[in-house]
């Protein structure tokens, strides 16, 4: 008896897969199938997936093909199917040509001709709708969104707003948009949704204009600085069946979205201490970020990542806030902050001009998690016990500037009509603002020397 094995996603089932599928049949007697898990379908870069990994293997178990369906969840399985089911041969389509040639050490390797013409991707494009976004603000950030984009499905840029004329204009030509503007109501008629990345202080009035004129919002850090900002606004957007979404991009990413489920089902026990550190040291002192007329500074630019670790740890139900600052020509180039809980303490430190390690450490009654620095870049994290041999260590990818995770999110919450986001919930996100505006009225602030 001859067995086959074939690889892939199957997402939205068609002719060119069944093709496949039977041409790889016919090459012995036995056919295993090995169909991707949704994390290793994330894991390898292909985030637009469909069908999740229970209809995909249903749907190739319907064409009759297979004798046994396999998941393939890590990168090397295939050899490990290889010898585990005493393969004769591994078949795959000829879009793979030459990439497998690898295997040929523990079996024959045979590409098959590709049906043309077909694809998932062509059939994702032609069941749903193409999110026509815009982008707010034309600086650094927004280039590299720019580069991201290409990454994810259903979303087109086609025009860049900035309200000096030159600047759209080179940008719209830079990226080959279609349309661009320095009048925020001529732009806004051209796009359903937006993402403002525009300078801080700005945030509150586009973020408002774009929601009024019935357009989806995802918002770069800080969204806004007061937590009755957040609200008019997450309840403007609610209001009128809107996506706001605060683009707080380590929450997006694979590593902290897995390392919150560890956390929350208990895998350190509870929750007691939480310490987030992030700095970044800039010698160029002209630049925003030491304006205190653009709402620069270290907790305005820094502590939304930090914050957004703490709240999702932790909640928004804190008792107390006390902040030490250090102060330069009216911005804070170090900030330490501590959110005191009932039960439990969250500190953050956060450096313009004091470095700061940059590492999350999270603990509890059964363990602590450490994420080196940069935690908020992560592809990896540590679980660590008492008992050192049970310590464990994760690894993810983070691809790119890490910005396609929530553009990702953004626009399957508007093809999907989801309003929220576990990821980051609205109110979330308000806390968030509030805490900004609690340091920022500079009650319980300590100013240091
Ligand atoms: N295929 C084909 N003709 C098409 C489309 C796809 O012959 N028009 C083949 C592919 O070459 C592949 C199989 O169908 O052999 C599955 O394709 P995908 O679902 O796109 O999976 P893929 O990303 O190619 O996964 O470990 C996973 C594998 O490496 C391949």
């Amino acid at each position: 008896m001859r067995t086959v094995i074939t690889y892939g996603t199957y997402d939205l089932l068609h002719q060119g897969h069944i093709n496949l599928l039977r041409r790889a049949k016919a090459l012995g007697d036995y056919l295993i199938v090995g169909v991707t898990s949704d994390s290793f379908d994330k894991e390898r870069g292909k985030l637009n997936v469909r069908g999740n990994v229970l209809e995909r293997v249903e749907a190739v178990r319907a064409t009759g093909l297979a004798d046994r369906i396999v998941i393939e969840d890590y990168v090397g399985q295939k050899i490990d199917d290889i010898q585990k089911y005493e393969v004769d041969i591994f078949a795959i389509g000829s879009d793979w040509e030459g990439h497998f040639d690898y295997l040929s050490e523990f079996c024959q390797v045979v590409y098959l001709p590709r049906t043309e013409g077909i694809s998932s991707t062509m059939l994702r494009a032609r069941n749903q709708r193409t999110v026509r976004l815009g982008i707010v603000g034309t600086g650094r950030i927004a280039e590299r969104f720019m580069s991201e984009v290409p990454c994810v499905n259903g979303v087109d840029v086609v025009s860049a707003f900035n309200p000096r004329k030159g600047e759209a204009d080179a940008f719209s030509l830079r990226h080959g948009l279609s349309s661009h503007s320095d009048s925020y109501d001529v732009f806004l008629k051209e796009v359903d949704s937006v993402y403002i990345a525009s300078p801080h202080p700005t945030h509150y009035e586009y973020v408002r204009r774009a929601l009024l004129a019935g357009r989806h919002v995802l918002c770069e850090i800080p969204f806004v600085l007061s937590g009755r900002e957040a609200r008019e606004l997450y309840e403007l957007a609610g209001a009128r069946n809107l996506v706001l979404l605060e683009a707080s991009k380590t929450a997006h990413c694979p590593a902290w979205t897995h390392l919150l489920v560890l956390a929350k089902s208990g895998v350190i026990g509870d929750i007691v201490d939480v310490k987030a550190s992030l700095s970044k040291l800039m010698a160029d002192t002209s630049l925003r970020e030491f304006d205190a007329a653009q709402a620069g500074g270290a907790m305005s630019e820094l502590a939304p990542l930090c914050l957004m670790a703490i709240v999702k740890l932790l909640g928004i139900g804190y008792k107390d806030l006390r902040f030490y600052t250090k102060m330069c020509n009216g911005v804070d180039v170090f900030t330490k902050g501590e959110v005191v809980y009932g039960s439990s303490v969250a500190s953050f430190t956060l450096g313009l001009g004091v470095k700061t390690e940059g590492n999350l450490v999270i603990s509890g009654t059964k363990g602590y998690i450490l994420v080196p620095s940069p935690w908020w870049l992560t592809n990896y994290f540590k679980v660590c016990y008492e008992d050192r041999n049970k310590n464990k260590r994760y690894f993810y990818a983070y691809q790119g500037e890490g910005l396609r995770y929530e553009l990702q999110e953004f626009v399957s919450m508007i093809l999907g009509g989801r309003m929220s986001s576990y990821r980051l919930r609205r109110r979330e996100s308000v806390a968030i603002a509030e805490i900004i505006e609690e340091y920022r009225k500079g009650k319980n602030t300590i100013i240091l020397d």
